[in-house]
């Protein structure tokens, strides 16, 4: 036996805390088939729901016969709006201010809407009696273009807000205007640009997408008559707030409802909505007294809830001749769909889009954005997007490129030449905010150096002239992509959901062996918090992480949180968790002083436990004060060691990163080679650097993915053509690249370990990666933008249209 004691780095390692390449503890269920999702769970006597849907895009619901409906064997109850009526449910509030239809209510305003929910024994009988449900519908004039839909004749959408001029965010100036919304200074703005030595302008189109989880929206709802208690077990990024919304619109007190998120397929935004599937289930286990299960199927996923992007941004760049920028101004077309159903926080209708001015000092700037409805599925926000932060990096990063072009200046050099400079942090935006920290330069330059820029601008350009000889059908580009992040929503004075301030929280419970559960306000939904959220408490108090159990999603048991999306979690949710471990430890720190006979004064930490200072011999582990604190705690102090901590952050944290793409196109067939991908991601102190590769590995899968094809795709009259995984781009392991990915860390001043964010980083900087990768092969053809997505069509079609195909 070897009776050495072990040393500081195996008593550090042994912890597995932050920094650690842990390997994630969930992944042990998920690999072997024992995952607990929502369609994993069978009650006793369990009916399942399913919808009648719209096949127009717009029209009036003339008439619903069930009555063939309700005689399919096995089919229970046929729910239509005149039912939901009754409890007062047909319409339900959005999170944007907005309501939105639960059951079709006199019209539809986008196929596949939903217009009955049929209950049924099994899913195969509640598919007939869907069959069997007879609807008249008398066709109307669709809007699909947000372009016309402020036209003076355009049809009008919803007739709910006849006459309505004010709408929830402001006045409305048309039938079929949601709200307008501005920030910045329009004057100096102007004045910026009426003095400029150039300008440019160019409308950028971020197209329609969705972000597809593989799990698809879902829940089961059962309600207890005796006890008057609903349970709902769902796909939810954000369960108290279901449950606080349940309370309202159901009435039911909100202690009789018991909402469990268990695991989740994937999220990436789908799931923070409210959904008429919800309502529907939870109504017709009260009418029926039965649980109900209502499961999405991919068609209806794709083409109902929540899209993401459909912003046309109109984007203008001043600047000086040596490529100072002056001023940046942007007006946003948003097509909404037909209900605003955007999940943003509050107070702001385009999320934060006003961080448009990206990583660049802008004196001065001024947006506008126009919210308009179509008819086509309401969402928004969703699919890794930082709250708008994926259009707004979008935005600035082709702008930037364009103006390099028109200035004739590398695009990196621009760049470079317009960083906010790490002594201006904290830095106030032109629009707004206040950038905690940042060393752009720096991250911009290993880039550079990393994958020899300067040697790839020389390639290409020999490439170039090689093309012109007629030596190669092959055109390279190298897209640069330089994005700020905003995330962490939010502090109290500037985000609430409902009015619910944006905080978080965590409760740590240590038992007396020194094992502990932490129960978390967030909820994972791939993202390894069970993993992750334990390093922070083994840094913050010396136990093992193997030894704490992370806890989330019952909102019976966790305390009060406002869920995980907006990369919010280890901003706001990891800071509860460090805070509650504090607290902690600072009991601890009592109780070791007591038992060692010492001041508390006298005490230092020292890695898993304390050590009378001087003395290093002199020392009580954690896990030993852990059994003290069930047994001899000092005089007066009550027993055991528990601790919960509500944190509000008191900013957001600004992730960055630096990312290129290097791509050649085939001219001839317009299909394209992503030779090379490289990304370096600042997320401030790394808690784990295993899943942040892995969050930024599947972040840029999904930005390739959106930029080279996917899309949601509308016909002129208003048909889905892109509603199954057949025509909507799902990148497998074939197409997907390789991925390279860097980092540097730039901690957060204000945050307890230092943290940002780093889920969606990979969308918001990989996107305009890959497109101005594109554009930048291309440009030198004499083309200034090419709209997403870059498919093979696409890139083909641009080529013949710049006359490179002879
Ligand atoms: N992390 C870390 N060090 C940091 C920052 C983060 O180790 N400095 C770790 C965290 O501990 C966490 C993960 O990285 O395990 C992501 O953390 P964070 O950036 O805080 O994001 P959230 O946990 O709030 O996750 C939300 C974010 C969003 S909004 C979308 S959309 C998205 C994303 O995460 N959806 C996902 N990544 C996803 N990954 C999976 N597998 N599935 C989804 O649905
Ligand atoms: Cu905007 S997608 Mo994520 O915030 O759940």
């Amino acid at each position: 036996m070897n009776d050495m004691a072990p040393t500081r780095e195996q008593r550090e390692a042994n912890l597995e805390g932050m920094g650690c390449k842990r390997k994630r503890v969930e992944d042990v269920r998920f690999t072997q088939g024992k995952g607990n999702y929502v369609d994993d769970l069978k009650l006793p006597g369990m009916l399942h729901g399913d919808f009648v849907r719209s096949p127009y895009p717009h029209a009036r619901v003339v008439s619903i016969n069930t009555e063939a409906a309700l005689k399919v064997p096995g089919v229970l109850a046929v729910l239509t709006a005149e039912d939901l009526k009754g409890v007062n449910l047909a319409w339900m509030p959005t999170l944007a201010g907005d309501v939105q239809m639960v059951l079709a209510d006199g019209k539809v305003l986008y196929q596949n809407q939903e217009v009955a929910f049929v209950v049924a024994t099994d899913r195969y009988a509640a598919d007939d009696g869907i069959n069997a449900v007879e609807v008249e519908y008398e066709q109307l004039d669709v809007v699909i273009d947000p372009f016309t839909a402020m036209a003076p004749d355009a049809p009008v959408l919803r007739e709910d807000l006849a006459g309505k001029t004010e709408g929830a965010h402001g006045p409305r100036k048309h039938h079929n205007h949601v709200f307008e919304w501005t920030v910045g200074d329009r004057e100096l703005t102007d004045a910026a640009f009426a003095k400029a030595d150039v300008t440019i302008k160019e409308m950028l189109s971020y197209h329609r997408t969705h972000p597809s989880p593989l799990e698809t929206c879902q829940c089961v709802c059962s309600f207890d008559k005796i006890r008057g208690e609903l349970s709902i077990w769902g796909t939810f990024q954000a369960p108290h707030v279901i449950r606080t919304v349940v309370a309202l619109i159901a009435k039911i007190p909100e202690h009789k409802i018991h909402v469990i998120a268990p695991d989740i397929g994937g999220g990436f935004g789908n799931k923070v909505g409210a959904y008429p599937g919800y309502i529907c289930a939870a109504v017709a286990t009260i009418v029926t007294g039965k649980p109900v299960k209502w499961v999405e199927d991919r068609i209806e996923n794709l083409t109902t809830t929540s899209f993401a992007r459909d912003y046309h941004m109109t984007t203008e760049i001043a600047a000086t001749r040596e490529g100072k920028v002056t001023g940046l101004r942007v007006h946003v077309l948003a097509d909404h769909g037909a209900f605003d159903a955007c999940a943003d926080p509050s107070k702001w209708p385009a999320g934060f889009f006003n961080i448009v001015t990206g990583s660049y000092d802008f004196p001065t700037a001024h947006v506008a954005v126009d919210g308009v409805y179509t008819n086509k599925a309401p969402g928004g926000v969703a699919y890794r997007c930082s709250f708008r932060v994926t259009e707004a990096a979008y935005c600035i990063e082709r702008g930037m490129d364009i103006l390099a072009q028109k200035l004739g200046m590398d695009p990196a050099e621009l760049r470079l030449k317009n960083f906010i400079k790490p002594e201006q942090f904290p830095y106030h935006s032109a629009l707004g905010w206040e950038y905690d920290s940042g060393d752009y330069q720096t991250a911009m330059k290993k880039m550079m150096e990393t994958v020899d820029y300067a040697g790839l601008r020389k390639e290409q350009s020999e490439k170039r002239e090689a093309f012109k000889r007629g030596e190669t059908r092959e055109i390279m580009g190298l897209g640069v992509s330089f994005f700020t992040e905003i995330v962490g929503a939010g502090p109290s004075k500037n985000c609430d959901i409902l009015g619910i301030a944006m905080f978080d929280s965590c409760e740590i419970r240590m038992h007396p062996t020194g094992a502990g559960i932490a129960r978390v306000g967030s909820k994972s939904q791939g993202q390894g918090h069970e993993t992750t959220w334990a390093q922070i408490i083994a840094t913050e108090i010396g136990i093992p992480a193997d030894d704490i159990m992370v806890e989330e999603g019952n909102t019976d048991t966790a305390p009060y949180g406002l869920g995980t999306y907006g990369s919010r979690s280890t901003p706001v949710a990891g800071a509860a968790i460090a805070m509650a471990a504090r607290k902690i430890k600072a009991k601890a720190q009592m109780i070791a002083a007591y038992k060692l006979e010492v001041h508390e004064g006298d005490l230092e930490w020292d890695i898993d436990g304390f050590r009378v200072k001087g003395l290093p011999e002199k020392t009580m582990s954690m896990k030993d004060i852990c059994w003290a604190a069930y047994n001899s705690v000092p005089p007066g102090m009550e027993p055991g060691l528990e601790a919960v901590s509500y944190y509000d952050p008191p900013n957001m944290t600004y992730p960055f990163g630096a990312y290129i793409c290097v791509m050649e196109i085939d001219v001839d067939t317009g299909v394209y080679k992503i030779r090379r991908f490289y990304a370096l991601d600042d997320c401030g102190t790394r808690i784990n650097p295993m899943i942040i590769e892995g969050q930024v590995h599947g972040g840029l899968t999904e930005a390739f993915a959106i930029a080279m094809g996917q899309e949601i795709r509308y016909d002129e009259t208003g048909n889905v053509i892109t509603g199954s995984f057949m025509d909507f781009f799902m990148p497998t392991a074939v197409e997907t690249p390789h991925w390279e990915t860097d980092f540097t860390v730039t901690p957060s001043p204000h945050h307890p370990i230092g943290a940002k964010g780093v889920g969606e980083s990979p969308n918001v900087g990989g996107v305009p990666a890959f497109s101005n990768a594109v554009n930048d092969a291309f440009s030198f053809l004499g083309s200034t933008h090419i709209q997403m997505p870059h498919d093979f069509w696409r890139n083909w079609k641009a080529a013949k249209d710049l006359g490179a195909l002879g």
